[in-house]
């Protein structure tokens, strides 16, 4: 009996014993362990993001200093923008080919020739779509739009040898591009990179580098992190001393910085010619400590704060009951909508732990109208949607997880989970740079998911991946958060979720690394992918 008792027991607890041992396995899996990666057969092509197509055909078509470049629109001012974006492949190419293209803007006869044109492109590519396509006769890319040409020149890039992105002449190379058809076009109208240039600022040069680099991979937004507790970064003519005084300051002590209003319109300029929109965001109503400490009007006790310089969050408020807050945000916003394109304005709406839930959620629909009045629409963070003041137009940048309100009232939404898409947490814990706090992304994790475990496909504008600057000084210390995982945001982004693999995406990934070695970027070379 008590033999009978003993086994018994001994056998729960070793059930039991079993049981916890595969729950944290099982934990351990979701949360920490690099998901498994099948190996897949050598690829035919190393195009990332994924094209949609891709019909390999037998034979190479060799680039020379003699090929033609013709680009042609319906229209006179179509073809001027054409022109641009094949002037921009020639630059491309031309320091490392020594080929100096010439470029004529007409639909000459196929032979030697690179063709980019609209005439005859397809509508239902949309404006981003491609076909491309290259033969013994050359090679054309036809488009619906300029837009979709420029995306097209990205992946005929990546159809040359890596040593095309050389920074010096390489001598008597054979510039040979396989013979192929490819049909392209994205999952996702909005693929984003968001620069915090509060917490460090980054000089107008830096930017401009991320935004050429990150243009080869399809991105197509920019999401600007323009003001914080550490830093005011845009001039504001009716209100100066945001910049005199809330500008001279960022994390760590350092001597901040802003860009005029004639920067950020070079900014967007640049941009622009790389078919990527800038979004300009002011972080509302917590973050704004350096608005606080250029007015004293904005503080309940008339005072100016200090300046910021530490990593906390949720300390900082401006008054939401007060009128003077809206009419200096109003003229914020009326100057900005005037020298930004873009549809868009983000208005913050994160971490206000320091503003009342009732408070918060009158804010964000007040300020939100703000922008409506002057033809912006607006974006906010998560928990910006469970404010009952703002209009269906709204579109939330859901970070923390939590989208309840949005799914309940229809809200678009860009997708940037903290934990999968933050550029700015820690490959692993042995990484200098980053932070952690929501969990270690390596290059694996940050591609291995879906937006749609997050919302449903109808209400997903897109993905955007934030790189958030506390520890991060210059331009080599951004390289190495952002590259190589930013190419996974790209995939996600642009490719369907069936078209993707992660066996296959490092394969991508690690031949396109040679084209970032061959650039000078300072990307994270993960020793566990190039053992
Ligand atoms: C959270 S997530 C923040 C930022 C920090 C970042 C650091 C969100 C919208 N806000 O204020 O810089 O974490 O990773």
């Amino acid at each position: 009996m008590s033999g009978k008792f003993n086994s018994n027991c001994i056998f729960s607890t070793l059930c039991l014993f079993l049981g916890v041992i595969l729950i944290f396995n099982f934990i351990g899996c979701a949360d920490n362990n690099e998901p498994a990666v099948k190996e897949t057969p050598k690829l035919d092509n190393y195009i990332l993001p994924k094209p949609l197509s891709y019909k390999k055909g037998e034979g190479e078509f060799s680039l020379s200093k003699d090929t033609i470049i013709y680009v042609k629109g319906n229209n006179k001012e179509e073809t001027e923008e054409i022109y641009k974006i094949g002037k921009y492949f020639k630059d491309k190419i031309k320091t490392s080919t020594d080929f100096e293209l010439i470029i004529d803007k007409s639909l000459g006869e196929m032979n030697n020739s690179i063709t980019l044109t609209t005439v005859n492109g397809e509508k239902n590519l949309g404006d981003e779509g491609y076909k491309l396509s290259v033969t013994e006769k050359g090679i054309e890319i036809v488009a619906y739009t300029p837009e979709g040409i420029f995306r097209g020149i990205q992946s005929l890039r990546q159809l040359l040898p890596v040593e095309i992105e050389s920074r010096d002449v390489v001598e008597n190379h054979h510039w040979n591009i396989p013979f192929v058809e490819i049909e392209d076009k994205p999952e996702y109208e909005y693929r984003g990179i968001m620069i915090d240039v509060a917490r460090h600022f980054f000089p107008v040069e830096d930017i401009k580098k991320q935004i050429d680099l990150v243009a080869q991979y399809k991105i197509n937004k920019l999401h600007l992190h323009l003001s914080d507790d550490q830093g005011w970064r845009l001039e504001i003519k009716k209100w100066p001393d945001l910049t005199n005084i809330g500008s001279k300051s960022e994390v760590g002590g350092g001597k901040g910085g802003y860009y005029t209003q004639e920067d950020f319109k070079e900014i967007v300029k640049y941009a622009a010619d790389r078919y990527i929109e800038v979004i300009p965001e002011f972080d509302m109503p917590g973050h704004t400590n350096a608005a606080l400490a250029s007015y004293g009007f904005l503080n309940a006790d008339g005072k100016k704060k200090e300046h910021y310089t530490g990593i906390d969050i949720g300390f900082s408020s401006l008054m939401c009951r007060d009128e003077k807050t809206y009419e200096f945000i109003e003229d914020i916003i009326r100057e900005v909508s005037e020298i930004s394109p873009s549809k868009y304005i983000h208005i913050g709406g994160d971490e206000a732990d320091s503003t009342s839930k009732e408070d918060y959620k009158y804010f964000m629909g007040r300020v939100s109208k703000i922008v409506e009045k002057h033809g912006k629409v607006p974006i906010g963070w998560d928990p910006a949607d469970t404010s009952e003041d703002i209009s269906s137009n709204f579109i939330l940048q859901n970070w923390s997880g939590s989208n309840k309100s949005a799914r309940e009232t229809n809200l678009k939404m860009i997708i940037s989970i903290a934990k999968k898409s933050y550029l700015d947490m820690k490959y692993h814990e042995d990484i200098k740079l980053g932070l952690k706090w929501a969990g270690y992304i390596s290059i694996i994790k940050g591609y291995d998911w879906d937006p749609t475990n997050y919302a449903p496909k109808e209400l997903i504008l897109g993905i955007e991946a934030p790189l958030w600057s506390e520890t991060l000084r210059n331009q080599e210390d951004m390289d190495y958060m952002i590259y190589p995982r930013v190419l996974g945001y790209a995939e996600i982004g642009w490719t369907p979720k069936e078209g993707r693999n992660t066996g296959e995406y490092i394969q991508r990934m690690k031949e396109n690394a040679k084209r970032l070695e061959l650039q000078g970027v300072n990307y994270y070379k993960d020793p566990s992918l190039w053992k």
